[in-house]
């Protein structure tokens, strides 16, 4: 479409007659680097990494603890490469478990490896809480670091007129003497904004030639995809706190002829726990595993066998040895 192109072009003032390279990229002005989605958790940072990058990278649910490890996805065009790093978020857990002190350190190291740091806010719970920005930047502050950019998400739960109030609080809290910071509403469940949100943040990427393949798009690996898509249902199905104390680990990845054999454990942390997995006369566990499979077969587009078992190991959740043990580093 020459209207979204030429939209595009204007944005960083390139006049597009700059010696090309083979790829038909610019490479004079190419611009790559390193993007965090950091803030609360469920602001919708992972269900915004699969919009940006167009494709469900990350597993997303109305829970926290859902993402538990830094998770990039890749995003290449003509003029850039974004690199987008998923955090696990800040959680406000009561109960001080390894688990949570974990997923914790991986935010904040994540926010320390990036070249910009984009703050996700989920703009319909920040209208109740007044004091959220405040707080969000006090954990910028305790690190010495400040965000590039305030995403605004929900805006589909919110009417406008809440809209206006959050964007001049967002310049009180972050604006200061750097002056104002961009904040840029979204939706990332409809695609709101989005597109808007790019051409912002591929201003803040540094000049670089591409740091990855064209056509790479997230650096986990087919196992670890495979055992997020598992968990992504088992959280769906299953009810109040057990979705933050279970874990899937891939025991056996097999390819044959008929396409993929995977075994999989499904790690519970208590003896009572593992019924509740399995349901009654195997109900649950079916359920889960039908469910994993579809999934599994639309992303690797191949017939898949899908077996689940279930396993407990003790107070998984407490102790770093406990998370070693179900594959968490
Ligand atoms: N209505 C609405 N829901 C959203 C939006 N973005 C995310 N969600 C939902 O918010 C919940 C948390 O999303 P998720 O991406 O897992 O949040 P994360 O913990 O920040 O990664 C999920 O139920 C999402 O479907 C949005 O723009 N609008
Ligand atoms: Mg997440």
């Amino acid at each position: 479409m020459d209207s979204s192109k030429s939209d595009l072009d204007g944005l960083d003032g390139s006049p597009g007659d700059l010696p090309q390279d083979g790829r038909g990229k610019n490479m004079e002005d190419f611009r790559a680097g390193f993007v965090a989605l950091v803030g609360d958790t469920n602001a919708g940072k992972s269900t915004l990494l699969n919009s940006l990058v167009g494709e469900r990278i990350a597993i997303t649910a109305a829970k926290p603890q859902t993402t538990r490890r830094r998770i990039q996805g890749i995003r290449t065009s003509d003029r850039a490469q974004f690199v987008f790093v998923d955090t696990p978020g800040f959680f406000k857990g009561h109960t001080r478990s390894e688990l949570n002190r974990t997923l914790l350190r991986e935010a904040y190291d994540a926010m320390s490896s990036v070249d910009s740091l984009v703050l996700v806010v989920d703009a319909s719970r920040a209208a109740k809480d007044r004091g959220r920005f405040e707080a969000l930047k006090r954990v910028f502050e305790e690190r010495g670091m400040q965000p590039s950019l305030v995403v605004l998400n929900k805006v589909d739960l919110l009417v406008k007129e809440a809209l206006l109030p959050q964007i001049a609080e967002v310049d009180r809290v972050f604006g200061g003497d750097s002056g104002s910071l961009p904040v840029i509403p979204i939706s990332a469940k409809t695609g709101d904004g989005v597109k808007l949100l790019l051409e912002e943040i591929e201003r803040l990427l540094p000049v670089s030639p591409p740091l990855f393949a064209d056509d790479a798009l997230t650096d986990q690996s087919e196992r670890e995809i495979a055992e997020e898509r598992i968990r992504e249902q088992a959280i769906k199905f299953l009810q109040q706190e057990l979705p933050y104390q279970i874990a899937v680990a891939v025991e056996q990845w097999k390819e044959t002829e008929r396409g993929l054999e995977i075994s999989a454990a499904i790690y519970v942390a208590r003896d009572n726990h593992k019924p509740m997995v399995i349901g009654k006369g195997g109900a649950m566990i079916k359920k889960i595993g039908t469910a994993a499979r579809l999934e599994l077969e639309r992303f690797f587009g191949t017939h898949i066998n899908l077996q689940l078992f279930v396993s407990v190991k003790k107070d998984w959740p407490q102790s770093r040895a406990g998370l070693h043990r179900v594959g968490i580093k």
